[in-house]
């Protein structure tokens, strides 16, 4: 069976990639057993040199990666090649971890005690199609650097940048088939690293629904499990925040990779005082969105990612919703939306579900507290913002929304050296930042008697 993959800015084909079968992942899952072996032994300066050059495989293939990411997600060129910039520094980053996962040596009678961190095997990553690239870094370069092996599974729609960070890693000097990436179906591949008992433990992105599912599946083996899923965040602003760069950035806390961020400040929560003026100041805002082509190094919003999505997304705005206004986007052929703004009602479908496209919805808010209240009436808790010139306000509210990455002033929820994840039912664990090695290890305690 072959997939086929389309160009989302033109809908025409890109090419095929075949997609394995449940006895091809078992073999797969095989050799990565065998070829972990090896690596686990090999000395802590010889792995961390290895994905030092992987790294190094990937800056020298940025404008490569890109371009691919640009055909394959639509994603704009200059995000794309922020993108790959970012995988390279994932790998260096996690470059560092061989050297330093370091055990303890715990004081107690009678003799010695240390604790070791130990690889746990082969790990299973399930990517999904948003940021293929980015997130797959996020499961293998720390798995790898733990000293285990990686078997990758990209979404069905988005496999082209991981098959080529496959191939750069053995390029770089990765042992074969230390990191494979198999392209396939969930329901076969993904469903295989949960069931086949040689993957001891699974990094999963993507929706709440399908997360649930594996997790119940890891439990029949005691499976390790990560999961990153959805996000329905606020961008809280106050009425003593600075409303023109507050207003200015909001477009970017939700439109960047048309909405198709799993950390888009969806629900935009303005005090009543102020709402007036901060919709004057956002429509200039959301109208002056770069939407286009994907290519042109000017675009700020290409397509979403697939006609189903976009049927979906629309779904959101029938033809009564309550839009406030609107940006523009392309005609013709290829998945387009528009940036959209909506004043909805609190409880509507479009205030309480992820839309996962360039939809966001504006809301007045009373005082501190209901901005805190409605902020966390979501089963959701991944990001979040929050703008006030108070810093003791910034503080108080960051400590009360239930989220995982919350930025006070500013948008930003990823740096690769700090953790990333969420509460409620946006995940389970943490990737990024110094701990994440860990993540890909069990402790063994060993005492020695003298
Ligand atoms: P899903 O439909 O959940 O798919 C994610 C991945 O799981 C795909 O590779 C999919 O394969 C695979 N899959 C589907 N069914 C499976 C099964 N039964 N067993 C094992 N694997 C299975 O999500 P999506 O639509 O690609 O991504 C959008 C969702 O991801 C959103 O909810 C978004 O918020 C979330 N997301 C979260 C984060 C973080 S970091 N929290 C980041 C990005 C996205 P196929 O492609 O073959 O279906």
């Amino acid at each position: 069976m072959t997939h086929t993959i389309v160009n989302p800015a033109d809908g025409t084909v890109v090419t095929t990639v075949d997609a394995a079968t449940v006895e091809e992942t078992d073999v797969a899952i095989e050799r990565a057993a065998r070829a972990q072996r090896d690596w686990a032994r090999a000395a802590p300066a010889d792995r961390a040199k290895v994905l030092r050059r992987f790294a190094d495989a990937v800056d020298g293939a940025l404008e490569e990666l890109a371009a691919l990411e640009v055909a394959n997600s639509g994603h704009p060129v200059g995000q794309a090649r922020g993108e790959a910039g970012h995988v390279r520094n994932v790998l260096e980053y996690y470059a560092a971890a061989p050297e330093r996962l370091s055990g303890r040596q715990i004081p107690v009678a009678g003799g010695m005690d240390v604790t070791f961190h130990e690889p746990l095997g082969v790990v299973g990553v399930i990517t999904p199609w948003n940021f293929p690239m980015t997130i797959a870094s996020w499961g293998f370069a720390p798995a790898l650097a733990a000293g285990n092996a990686v078997v990758l599974k990209p979404a069905e729609w988005t496999p082209l940048t991981s098959l080529r960070l496959a191939e750069l890693g053995l390029e770089a000097g990765l042992p074969e088939h230390l990191f494979q990436v198999i392209p396939g179906k969930g329901s076969v591949v993904g469903e295989r690293f949960v069931t086949n008992e040689t993957v001891r433990k699974i990094v999963f992105t993507g929706s709440t629904e399908v997360g649930r599912h594996i997790m119940a599946g890891c439990a029949a083996q005691v499976k390790r499990v990560t999961l990153e899923l959805g996000g329905k965040s606020a961008n809280i602003v106050f009425a003593d925040a600075d409303l023109e760069q507050a207003a200015a950035t909001a477009p970017y806390g939700v439109f960047e990779n048309a909405g198709q961020d799993c950390c888009a400040r969806s629900r935009i929560l303005v005090e009543r005082s102020v709402y007036d003026r901060f919709m004057e100041l956002l429509e200039p805002a959301v109208r002056g969105v770069k939407v286009g082509d994907p290519a042109d190094d000017t675009t700020e919003m290409g397509p979403l990612v697939a006609r189903e999505h976009l049927e979906r997304v629309a779904s959101f705005v029938p033809d009564d919703a309550d839009v406030a206004f609107r940006g523009t986007a392309p005609g013709g052929p290829g998945f387009w939306f528009p940036p959209t703004v909506l004043t909805p009602a609190r409880d509507a479908r479009v205030a309480r579900e992820e839309v996962f496209g360039p939809v966001v919805s504006v809301f007045p808010f009373d005082d501190e507290a209901d901005a805190v209240r409605f902020a966390n009436a979501t089963e959701y808790g991944l990001s979040g913002s929050i703008w006030t010139r108070d810093l003791s306000r910034g503080i108080r509210v960051a400590r009360a929304v239930e989220s995982g990455n919350l930025s006070v002033n500013s948008h930003s929820s990823v740096r690769y050296a700090t953790p990333f994840g969420g509460f409620k039912q946006s995940g389970l664990g943490r990737e990024l930042g110094p701990d994440a090695p860990l993540a890909f290890t069990d402790t063994k305690n060993v005492f020695f008697a003298v």
